[in-house]
């Protein structure tokens, strides 16, 4: 990997091999959608499994960080020290239901700051991963935003609510989705948030907005989208915070467009 810090190249291999775990899995699951069964607990097994493995290999690399991992919650490390921030299967209802699209992702906290980011999709074997003021990168690619910065043209990402999402704000997403689908060129919905946001860095997207969101689906993402020359908000313009409730992140030059797109609608 080009220029990677000790740091990223102990995230990478440790996403990594959380995810090759991952996807030896999801053979299984596949198998399991005819059963009567089901894959449920399989999956929940699996998403632990990852879990584990993700602490052990981070712990051994960094001992004494603190921890924020969506299956086991807070950790306090040393204080003083970082925060990993860890979500071992993001796109877990497209996992359970067979859908090839998910991811690992590891963020890491410093001082109050996200610093660094890696995103590990196992299917595509796509490695994102981020550090504040090296650039982007997806495997050994420098990675940058679109450039695209007309409405008309601009593909979008979004997670839509469903049952049992956190924000309760149905009617105002309706509202939104709508303008969307009256001013741009397509609004995708893949079901994985780390990923959503690594396709902005990426350019594959113009921009993304969902709420709802945990700390853990976002934090490795934001330090991809801003090292890769994009911005991040709440979808009301007001700074992105870990616990924010919305999410919006573009492009430069969409950023401003999309953002009224959305608060107008
Ligand atoms: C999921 C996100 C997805 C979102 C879901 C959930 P999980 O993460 O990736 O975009 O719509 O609410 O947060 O639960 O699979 O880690």
């Amino acid at each position: 990997m080009p220029s990677a810090s000790p740091l990223i190249s102990v995230m990478a291999a440790t996403a990594i091999k959380a995810g090759r775990a991952l996807r030896r899995d999801f053979g299984e699951v596949e198998a399991l959608q005819v059963s009567r069964k089901g894959p449920a607990d399989f999956v929940s097994n699996a998403d632990i499994k990852s879990e584990r493995l993700i602490r052990k290999e981070l712990e051994k690399a960094r001992p004494g960080w603190s921890f924020l991992m969506e299956e086991g919650g807070a950790i306090e490390g040393e204080a003083g020290r970082p925060r990993w921030i860890v979500d071992p299967l993001d796109g877990t209802t497209n996992f359970l239901h067979g859908l090839p699209h998910f991811a690992v992702s590891i963020g890491v906290e410093q001082g109050g700051e996200l610093t660094a980011g890696v995103i590990y999709d196992p299917i595509k074997d796509e490695t994102f991963w981020a550090e504040k003021g090296a650039g982007a990168y997806l495997n050994q690619r420098r990675l940058r935003v679109s450039a695209r910065d007309k409405l008309p043209d601009a593909l979008l990402a979004t997670g839509i609510p469903f049952l049992g999402s956190k924000a309760k704000r149905h009617d105002r997403y309706l509202a939104e989705m709508r303008a969307a689908m009256d001013n741009t060129s397509g609004v995708r919905r893949w079901g994985a948030a780390a990923l959503d946001l690594a396709y902005v860095a990426a350019g594959r997207v113009d921009a993304y907005w969902e709420a709802g969101l945990s700390p853990w689906d976002m934090a490795a993402g934001i330090v991809l989208v801003k090292e890769a020359g994009g911005y991040v908000s709440e979808i009301d313009g007001s700074p992105l915070r870990l616990d924010s409730e919305t999410i919006f992140a573009a492009n430069d030059r969409l950023f401003k467009p999309v953002g009224e797109m959305l608060r107008g609608a």
